[in-house]
């Protein structure tokens, strides 16, 4: 008997360690070869939050019980009565643990249906992945040498030099002719693939230039492990800077225009980096990517102002270019990138990602919005002001209209009026209403899971995304349903999902291992690359993979070849790095 607590006394000490080093954690006596039957958080909780495991499949329910590393019960409780999900043929029941509150590693068991993977409680609980996913984007960096003292085992060359793109026919001015060279260095690449565009990168750096502006002192204090770590910018700061430079690089200075990308003609092979040297290109001036570039250079130009010792220069030079590109898309109100178009007109076709916005009235307020509150230059707010009444919505890189609302909801100043924010505060709490009157008739108790709508390419996306929006609510009203509503989402994200995964590379026990990113494939490393969210159950199943299940929230595989479900990407990284170190810094106000 005590040989047995002995030995599995190890086993939990060799995965708590194996988990903090990312590696796989064989709990024999839990796992089954496919997803285990429970589903919960696999990363683990905060002692004072709420806890809450799914038993999937159609069972007799009864007791559950919480078992600790000296395989003492320590906690049961009875399992609700059955449901059946909206989004999938799953039976879910669940098992509330919240009062179990000791720090420790624990499993929970359903006699008869079997044992969790193990999880801890504790403080602290999402150290690892927290910086992870900021970490992440180094390791998308494109033309810098990726070296083991930051990179460990995925150390790598640089990538793509991007010192020598042409000016593609499509994107031809008469001081820049189509052939014209241009050095467009740096930046991250945008996912799976080793492109660089505009549209996904204003998402991608609004949201962690909010995740900055919400909780600079948490951030001052995170430290990721980057070249950058030792300088008196924070890290994540140092990271948007990495791709702010080469976003600078994307304007035309004769006319202030932005273009769509700097792209292959067509996506390279899944080889590593650099390795390929086919032409890249910069492609045709949009407007959706011209704001987008104005509405990032305005929040820059506001955050780099604080740094103005150590980057001497930059919040003028940003904010300079905002303006600049805000004057071209007055003149160019509504040019959209229609690929297919182009590819009409121009050569050589251009088949790499599209990101064309067809619709750019979300851009122009989200520019409008962070260059009225950037410059308090009321000349911007005559058309703010016609987005007041907007409900909310939950961004993506199409509709980034809700980082205006959260930039005009943060910063006060002149600039705002009253009635204004009572405006944008009332829409967004009573969208977070519905999100958590949904989440309680929800089968996995998620805020995920709004409609099928929810489980589109990207999907996690949509999670962290309405994760963010509650953490908002929560800031705004200091009300703890907000920020329980935002756990439960990153609760879906780390392993409370009908697919039993947790999304992020290298966390959790059953996680991607195949993810559609090109370095993971060709890098000859079993662990891909770690700390990228895959994008998730996605139905649409454009890739024409191999699906084991179809339905809204289980069309997920873990093949490389899906990238409508399996590929990693930079405005999906954003807001779970957002998520869960809002979490982090929140953490003594969770409550059970
Ligand atoms: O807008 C419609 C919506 O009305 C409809 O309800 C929904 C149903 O599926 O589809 C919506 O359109 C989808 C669109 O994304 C907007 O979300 C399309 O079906 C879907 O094909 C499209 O997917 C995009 C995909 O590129 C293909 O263009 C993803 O959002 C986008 O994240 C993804 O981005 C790619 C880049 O092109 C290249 N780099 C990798 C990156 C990630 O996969
Ligand atoms: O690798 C590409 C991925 O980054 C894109 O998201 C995806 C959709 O645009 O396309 C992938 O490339 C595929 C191409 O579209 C079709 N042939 C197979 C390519 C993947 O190997």
């Amino acid at each position: 008997m005590k040989q047995r607590a002995q030995s599995a006394l190890q086993t939990w000490r060799g995965c708590a360690l194996v988990i903090l080093i990312f590696l796989g954690c064989q709990f024999t006596a839990t796992t089954q070869s496919g997803a285990p039957a429970i589903r919960l958080n696999q990363v683990g909780f905060y002692p004072n939050s709420t806890k809450i495991a799914v038993v999937t499949g159609q069972n007799n329910g009864g007791k559950f019980y919480i078992i600790n590393g000296n395989r003492d019960t320590v906690f049961n409780g009875m399992l609700t009565a059955e449901k059946k999900s909206s989004w999938s043929s799953r039976y879910t029941r669940i098992a509330d643990f919240s009062n179990v509150s000791v720090s420790g590693y624990y499993t929970i068991t359903v006699p008869g249906i079997g044992e969790s993977v193990p999880f801890r409680i504790g403080e602290g609980i999402y150290d690892t992945v927290s910086r992870a996913v900021l970490k992440g984007f180094y390791f998308q960096r494109s033309d810098l040498e990726l070296v083991p003292e930051y990179a460990g085992s995925w150390s790598r060359p640089a990538g793509h030099p991007d010192t020598e793109v042409l000016i593609h026919p499509s994107a031809s001015s008469s001081t820049r002719p189509a052939g014209t060279k241009l050095a467009s260095p740096g930046g991250w690449y945008d996912a799976g693939d080793y492109n660089k565009y505009i549209v996904n990168s204003g998402i991608t750096m609004g949201t962690l230039l909010s995740a900055y502006e919400d909780f600079p002192e948490y951030y001052r204090k995170l430290n990721i492990n980057i070249p950058e770590s030792n300088n008196a910018v924070p890290d994540i700061l140092d990271e948007v800077l990495y791709n702010l430079r080469w976003m600078l690089t994307m304007q035309d200075p004769a006319d202030g225009g932005v273009y769509h990308k700097c792209t292959n003609a067509v996506f390279d092979g899944m080889v590593m980096p650099g390795i390929t040297k086919e032409p890249r290109y910069m492609v045709q001036k949009s407007t959706a990517a011209t704001l987008d570039f104005a509405a990032v250079t305005a929040q820059s130009a506001r955050v780099f102002r604080a740094y103005g010792a150590e980057l001497p220069g930059l919040a003028d030079s940003c904010l300079a270019a905002s303006v600049k590109a805000w004057g071209w898309a007055i003149i160019n109100p509504a040019v959209v990138y229609n690929q297919e178009l182009l590819n009409r007109n121009f050569k050589p076709a251009v088949l790499t990602g599209d990101y064309g916005d067809g619709n750019p009235r979300d851009e122009w307020f989200w520019a409008a919005a962070e260059l009225l509150v950037s410059t308090g230059d009321d000349k911007y707010y005559p058309i703010v002001s016609q987005f007041i009444n907007d409900p909310a919505s939950v961004p993506s890189w199409a509709n980034v209209e809700m980082l205006g609302f959260y930039t005009l909801l943060r910063v006060t100043g002149k600039q705002q009026s009253h009635e204004d924010l009572i405006v944008l505060k009332n829409s967004l709490i009573s969208m977070a209403d519905i999100f958590l009157l949904k989440k309680n008739g929800n089968a996995f108790q998620t805020v995920m899971g709004q409609s099928a709508g929810d489980f589109i390419w990207g999907s996690n996306s949509v999670a962290a995304n309405q994760g963010i929006f509650l953490v908002n609510a929560y800031l705004l009203t200091r009300d703890h349903k907000y920020l329980d509503g935002a756990l439960s989402n990153l609760d879906y994200i780390l392993g409370r999902n009908a697919t039993g995964y947790s999304f992020i590379t290298g966390i959790g026990t059953k996680r991607p291992m195949f993810p559609h990113h090109r370095p993971s494939e060709a890098d000859g490393i079993k662990e891909p690359v770690p700390g990228l969210l895959v994008g998730g159950p996605n139905p649409g199943m454009q890739d024409k993979c191999t699906y084991a299940e179809t339905e809204p929230e289980t069309a997920y595989t873990d093949l490389t070849c899906s990238y409508a479900s399996n590929e990693i990407a930079i405005n999906w990284n954003a807001p779970v790095v957002y998520l869960v170190n809002a979490i982090q810094a929140l953490s003594p106000d969770l409550k059970r």
